[in-house]
């Protein structure tokens, strides 16, 4: 029987990742550990001796910086690239710019995890006056979308599966059916997105899936886009389950 592989990707960590701040749309770039993590990541890639035909990212740089370092390390930078604002990370609203930790000694440690993790309760909305709005709202990056009634003024993780998913229906799946095959560079909550949909978590569940920065993960879908393999992940288990740990842990109070 068919199977169609894909690789996936969140970027790996970005300056804002490294301060402990809520991210976003907001264009952090990567940190110098980033760097190296994409860098490991693409030497993971070629070991497993994965090729692809296209890439897909946000428009963000963190996610685009991160695939730019694995398709160069692991000897494919000529593929095409496709960039979407609808593989974007979450929009954290008016939380964007705040640091998790004190957030959680500000609002509780439990009101910080609805925020960050719980499905349909989105952060407080970004007013006009916020710190990052306007070098949000005015990005000539976002000049193919989102419309302008449609920009996020914040995201819960169904808000963001509402606009990533038809990106991944309507674009990504028609590629992997033609036999394509993808690598995705996004971001920790676009991704839980994709990984929610293609592996029908429930709600309740997903609020403890955290993605570590720069590890990749492969499915194995079969013809009907079903998982025949989910999130396995090119690192060793012991790293893996210490760096997602490492994720939760950023909206504990210190
Ligand atoms: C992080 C995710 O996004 O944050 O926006 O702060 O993947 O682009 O680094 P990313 C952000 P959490 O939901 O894990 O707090």
């Amino acid at each position: 029987c068919d199977k169609f592989v894909v690789l996936m990707v969140r970027h790996g960590e970005s300056e804002w990742n490294q301060k402990n701040l809520f991210c976003g749309w907001y264009d952090a770039q990567l940190s110098e550990k980033g760097q190296k993590e994409a860098i490991a990541a693409g030497k993971a890639i070629k070991d497993a001796k994965m090729r692809f035909d296209i890439a897909h990212t946000s428009v963000l740089s963190r996610a685009q910086k991160t695939l730019d370092i694995i398709l160069k390390e692991c000897g494919q930078e000529g593929i095409p690239v496709q960039k979407s604002w609808r593989l974007n990370e979450r929009h954290y609203g008016g939380l964007t710019g705040l640091n998790k930790a004190d957030t959680a000694k500000k609002y509780g440690e439990d009101q910080v995890k609805i925020w960050r993790r719980s499905f349909d309760t989105p952060p407080p909305p970004m007013e006009q006056n916020h710190q990052y709005y306007e070098c949000i709202t005015q990005d000539p990056r976002y000049c193919d979308g989102p419309k302008p009634g449609e920009f996020p003024k914040t995201e819960s993780l169904k808000l963001t599966i509402e606009r990533t998913m038809p990106y991944w229906n309507e674009v990504i799946v028609p590629q992997i059916k033609e036999g394509r095959k993808l690598i995705i560079a996004a971001h920790g909550n676009s991704l839980r997105g994709i990984v929610k949909y293609l592996d029908k978590i429930s709600d309740q569940a997903i609020m403890e899936l955290n993605l570590p920065t720069g590890i990749p993960f492969i499915y194995e879908l079969d013809a009907s886009m079903a998982p025949l393999t989910s999130m396995k992940f090119l690192g060793d288990p012991e790293t893996v389950k210490k760096a997602m740990e490492a994720v939760a842990k950023q909206g504990k109070a210190k």
